[in-house]
């Protein structure tokens, strides 16, 4: 059975225990690799080694840093239907959207980052006939990044891309429930000639090894994406260390949809918004807000459109929906099911795992749910449950669709569909979301400010945000 490699100091190793964790594929429920059960010696070690490859990293010619990021992009783009095998086989989504989207979207990562090094500019400021100011910013140090599951390489791509551009050395924990495209990705580091020490990927449980990122002296910056329980618990650690963060946590989004929408692109994108990749995606909008002219026509629609999508076998080129992310997953997301049932709603398509045959048989798989007939403020409609679950209701009024949108404790997107531009602009301006989407769903220009307001996080990634985040402003001041 194969089993993964720690990624420290430019070498594949054990974890210092010589334990190790089952890796289980979601779409058989059987494990098919072991991962290193890392612990905070391991974390020590790739501390030691990310703070003894700063300086020369940091000091690298901009261009020569970039171009070890941009030979690691074209890697991934050579690699593009192993890590979209890999990635599908760890995580249960179809391979497609896998191939289509994730993995192109870790190259472009590094390719943005890699490029935009490269076009940092230092401001400076003229006090007239007194001073003149200008502003350093150097890279902060060894960085810890630590990413989630639901989209593998995407997301730990996000994070140290930027942290790596930045001349940031980096301590690395992807996800313990989908370590394998992190593990072929440190691989195709070592081809690439990214230097020892520079980027260091420790596998391994987030209570032993993310706690241990978080609390290491050496690691001046955490960037996470996880839950929002894990992200109270990082920033309860790493505030009074006085660490630079940045959570990018859950969601609960709103997508409203006016009557006067082009209802034919808002019935086929919400269908993606809803359940693409099996509803795991933190950008999800799985509150839908109808108006009440459109509601019936919108809900037997969408109903009979959600009911056509084939869940099934992820290496299947037809599946629309693979595997949960893991069987506890699936308990979650069927419990909130339940939930939805004895809060009064009406499940009116899905509601129950779905037993797929053949190689699948014991694989986590769940019926894209469509519940309504639910209030606003139930626990179903304010909680995140991050699975191919979603609620539909009705609205009168801009007003109350504005209310029933900014009613959840979280703030990370939302999508408005309609017609009307100027309702677009008001809207977009009223609703507490990080991102807001007229008329559209999951763009991302990697240029832009990413991430949630209220318990969606605090900071925020991409472009230059994502730049600063890992570099520290300095002002020199000069007299005239
Ligand atoms: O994520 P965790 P979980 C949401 C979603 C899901 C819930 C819980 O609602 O049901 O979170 O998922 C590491 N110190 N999202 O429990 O635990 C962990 O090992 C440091 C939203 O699976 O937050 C993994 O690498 N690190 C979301 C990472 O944190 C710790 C994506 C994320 O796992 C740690 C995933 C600790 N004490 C889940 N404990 C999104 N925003 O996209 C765990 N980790």
């Amino acid at each position: 059975m194969e089993q993964i490699s720690n990624y420290v100091n430019g070498q594949l190793v054990a974890p210092i225990s010589g334990s190790y964790l089952e890796n289980i594929n979601p779409a058989e429920g059987k494990v098919y690799s072991l991962l290193p059960d890392s612990d905070e010696r391991d974390v020590e070690t790739a501390a030691v080694a990310a703070q003894s490859a700063f300086q020369s990293w940091s000091q690298m010619p901009l261009a020569k840093r970039a171009s070890i990021l941009l030979k690691i992009a074209d890697l991934i783009d050579r690699d593009l239907e192993l890590l979209a095998f890999s990635e599908s086989v760890d995580q249960g989504k179809p391979m497609k959207l896998a191939e289509s989207v994730d993995i192109p979207r870790a190259s472009a990562n590094m390719r943005f980052f890699a490029t935009a090094s490269m076009h940092m500019a230092a401001e400076s400021h003229l006090m007239e006939g007194e001073a003149i100011n200008y502003t350093t910013r150097t890279p902060i140090g060894v960085a810890g990044c630590i990413s989630p599951w639901n989209l593998p390489l995407y997301l730990f791509t996000w994070k140290i891309a930027p942290a790596l551009a930045s001349g940031c050395t980096v301590v690395a924990k992807p996800s313990e429930l989908t370590p394998m495209t992190a593990f072929l990705f440190s691989k195709l580091c070592m081809e690439a000639g990214l230097p020892a020490g520079v980027l260091n990927i420790v596998h391994g449980l987030g209570k032993k090894v993310g706690q241990a990122i978080v609390e290491h002296p050496v690691i001046s910056a955490i960037s996470f994406t996880g839950g929002t329980v894990t992200g109270k618990t990082i920033a309860a650690t790493a505030a009074p260390m006085f660490k630079k963060l940045s959570l990018e946590l859950g969601g609960k989004n709103p997508n409203i949809i006016f009557a006067d929408c082009d209802l034919e692109e808002a019935l086929s994108t919400s269908i993606n918004s809803s359940f693409s990749n099996q509803g795991e995606i933190c950008l999800c909008g799985s509150r839908i807000l109808v108006e009440r002219s459109l509601y019936d026509r919108f809900v037997s629609d969408f109903v009979k459109r959600t009911k056509d999508l084939a869940v099934g076998d992820p290496l299947d080129e037809t599946t629309r929906l693979g595997a949960l992310v893991s069987e506890g997953h699936m308990q979650k997301v069927l419990s909130y099911i339940e939930l939805a049932k004895q809060e009064g709603g009406t499940i009116a398509c899905g509601g129950e795992r779905v037993k797929v045959e053949g190689r699948c048989a014991s694989g986590y798989f769940v019926a894209p749910t469509v519940i309504t007939g639910l209030p606003q403020n139930c626990r179903t409609n304010q909680e995140e449950i991050f699975g191919p679950v979603v609620t539909i209701m009705p609205f009168d009024a801009e007003e109350e669709v504005i209310a029933f949108a900014n009613s959840t404790a979280y703030g990370l997107s939302a999508t408005v569909w309609t017609n009307n531009l100027k309702r677009a602009h008001r809207l977009a301006h009223q609703l507490k979301s990080g991102i807001i989407w007229i008329n559209c769903w999951l763009l991302r220009d990697l240029r832009t400010p990413f991430g949630g307001m209220k318990q969606s996080g605090v900071g925020r990634e991409g472009g230059w945000e994502a730049m600063r985040f890992f570099t520290e402003a300095k002002n020199v001041c000069v007299k005239l």
